[in-house]
């Protein structure tokens, strides 16, 4: 009823941890049995350290959070080497994030990894919002995109995930470039640039200034992208924007979404998921709906009203 096709990836159920808010390592196990997900996705990993953004890295916004960490990681080597271990085997599948800061990086970050055991996919985080140098000029440019997703298909056999902004002036391009240059799905949307201000000290809320904002304030933009880029591209797409409940996993799914990824709801609640995938069984027997499958990309338009004065 609720297993899904990711490309070659078969999950269990749609339901994927986001990267970012759900650990890097081990952590993710504190609260519950992580082969309950789909996938277990985890924090983004570089190609060298990083100590991460000034603090504060969160403030809450209503209907959401706005973020600017910064992807404070050990760098691929050391994170292979010293986390790794511990989260290998953990999940029925686990998904890295990784990002390079630099387009010359990703290839060498994808080689670090090549074809490690226990590593079910990559997903490439071309949309980070909050460094200097990585994030949206990549995720911008659909032939960046492109050359990013080659350059590491060169250096691994693993199936790439390519995460996307939801700024890119025209995301269906940059969805279609990465499925021609060997994507096996696109993630969206990451967080949407933000910010947060102290009016009294007149200053950012956000150590780093702006950030990314996620949560349901973000659902309806969300969904809207995740509709136009499923339309215009033949791999599956995973949806990602403030899901809360099953109800908000199901939207996604007939907007066009193969699977969806759920974030901030794990910061408020760490219990939220398996309590959406318990809850899915239930929505669709109500509804009639025999497998989640069969709702993926059903979203029909009402036909358009005719013009003023035509019959
Ligand atoms: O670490 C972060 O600040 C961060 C990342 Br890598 C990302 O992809 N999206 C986000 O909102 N924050």
């Amino acid at each position: 009823m609720l297993d899904v096709r990711l490309g070659p990836l078969h999950l269990k159920n749609p339901v994927i941890s986001a990267s970012g808010c759900f650990g890097q390592g081990a952590e993710a196990a504190t609260f519950f049995d992580p082969r309950r997900l789909g996938a277990l996705l985890l924090k983004t990993i570089t190609l060298n350290p990083r100590a991460g953004n000034p603090p504060p890295r969160i403030v809450e916004t209503a209907g959401g959070i706005i973020n600017s960490i910064g992807l404070p990681n050990k760098g691929i080597d050391r994170y292979l080497a010293e986390t790794f271990p511990e989260v290998v085997g953990l999940a029925d599948c686990l998904i890295l994030n990784v990002a390079g800061e630099r387009l010359e990086e990703w290839p060498r970050l994808a080689a670090c990894i090549g074809d490690r055991a226990g590593i079910d996919a990559l997903e490439l985080n071309v949309s980070c919002p909050n460094v200097e140098q990585g994030g949206l000029p990549f995720a911008r440019d659909p032939e960046v995109v492109a050359r990013i997703v080659r350059g590491v298909a060169r250096e691994t056999p693993l199936p790439l995930i390519v995460k996307l902004a939801p700024e890119a002036p025209d995301l269906p391009a940059v969805a279609q470039a990465a499925a021609e240059a060997g994507a096996i799905a696109v993630s969206l949307i990451n967080t949407i640039r933000a910010l947060a201000v102290d009016w009294r000290a007149r200053r950012p809320l956000l150590g780093y200034g702006f950030g990314g904002l996620s949560g349901p304030a973000i659902k309806p933009v969300a969904l809207r992208l995740v509709h136009e880029v499923a339309r215009a591209v033949a791999i599956p797409v995973i949806g990602i924007g403030g899901i809360q409940d099953a109800d908000d996993v199901l939207e996604f799914m007939v907007a066009g979404a193969s699977a969806v990824q759920v974030g901030t709801a794990s910061l408020r609640d760490p219990l939220a998921m398996p309590r959406i995938i318990d809850e899915l069984p239930e929505r669709l027997a109500e509804a009639g709906v025999a497998h989640v499958r069969d709702l993926v990309g059903t979203l029909r338009f009402p036909p358009a009203p005719p013009a003023p004065g035509r019959p």
